[in-house]
């Protein structure tokens, strides 16, 4: 069984063959991607069992998905495929000032993900249920469904990334999150999201706000984390690398503070984990980088005190 399952959607992804605007690009690479199932090949690549739950098209962005996950070690033996919904799309544009997500996800197969997803034996073994807000936003049956695998009593943690895309909520009152994430165990979530989700971004304030979670890992403006626990609060300053595109990398990251937590790694060295993972996707200009080796992996951890 796997350890953690990670529940959400995966789309067809489209990566430009160069920067500018969409009218003048020539030609996409075509590759898949979705935070949760970023997650799920960022903690195989650690060598953390990863499940990816959800729904594909019948199709062949669909079948993509599936043999792209099933290939880099994702157990996908819970996902399932939808004979009548088509596989959602994102588009990246690159430009000067960051890329931007072009979303053709309406009615995809992905968003009708429901609690009868439950059923599936491989909830019963898992440690770790990974869930993110984009979830939430996508139909009313995802929304129950996000309810559902964060209801108590439960058997597994909840780990649940904000992930805040403001695009996705035109139709529904982000007011549904702050629930969820305090209904969490491990909520990891950026300053500058969750001043626009919770109206703040101060570690105190947030606390305040979500009392649930035993930790919250808040990832601020100056490039550094911060874990809030029930034993204090820790900071980690990121690494320094060279940027070539930032998407993917929260999901590395949470792939990485998951992974160090899996492993029973005290707060510094998860967080240390998370900025490693991170620093290997911003590298690349797609949404997954490969961490370093787990020699060179277990040389750089070393450094930290715990
Ligand atoms: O975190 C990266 C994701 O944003 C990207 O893979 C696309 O899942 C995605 C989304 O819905 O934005």
């Amino acid at each position: 069984t796997p350890t953690v399952v990670c529940v959400g959607e995966t789309m067809a992804v489209l990566l430009p063959e160069r920067p500018g605007p969409l009218e003048d690009v020539p030609s996409f690479r075509h590759s898949c991607g979705g935070a949760e199932a970023n997650v799920a090949r960022g903690l195989v690549a650690l060598g953390v069992p990863a499940a990816w739950a959800g729904r594909v098209g019948a199709d062949g962005f669909g079948r993509r998905v599936l043999r792209e996950l099933a290939a880099a070690g994702v157990d996908v033996r819970a996902a399932t495929t939808d004979p009548d919904r088509p596989t959602g799309l994102y588009v990246k544009e690159a430009g000067p000032s960051g890329s931007v997500l072009h979303y053709y996800r309406d009615g995809s197969a992905g968003s009708a993900i429901g609690p009868d997803l439950l059923g599936d034996p491989l909830f019963a073994g898992a440690r770790l249920v990974h869930l993110s807000g984009i979830t939430a936003a996508l139909s009313d049956s995802a929304l129950a469904l996000t309810r559902a695998l964060l209801a108590r009593p439960r058997d597994h943690l909840v780990s649940f990334d904000l992930n805040w895309r403001p695009a996705l909520w035109r139709r529904r009152d982000p007011a549904v999150l702050r629930p969820l994430l305090d209904a969490a165990d491990i909520v990891m979530l950026g300053a500058d999201e969750a001043a626009a989700v919770l109206g703040t971004a101060d570690p105190d304030a947030l606390r305040a706000l979500l009392p649930g979670p035993s930790t919250l890992v808040i990832k601020d403006d100056a490039h550094q984390a911060i874990a809030v626990t029930a034993d204090g609060t820790v900071t980690e300053p990121a690494l320094n690398v060279e940027v070539v595109e930032p998407v993917g990398a929260g999901d590395a990251f949470a792939a990485g503070y998951l992974a160090g937590t899996l492993r029973g790694y005290g707060p510094r060295r998860r967080l240390r984990l998370g900025h490693l993972a991170a620093a290997a996707t911003l590298v690349v200009p797609g949404d997954h980088g490969p961490p370093p080796p787990p020699d060179l992996v277990e040389a750089l951890l070393a450094a930290s005190p715990d």
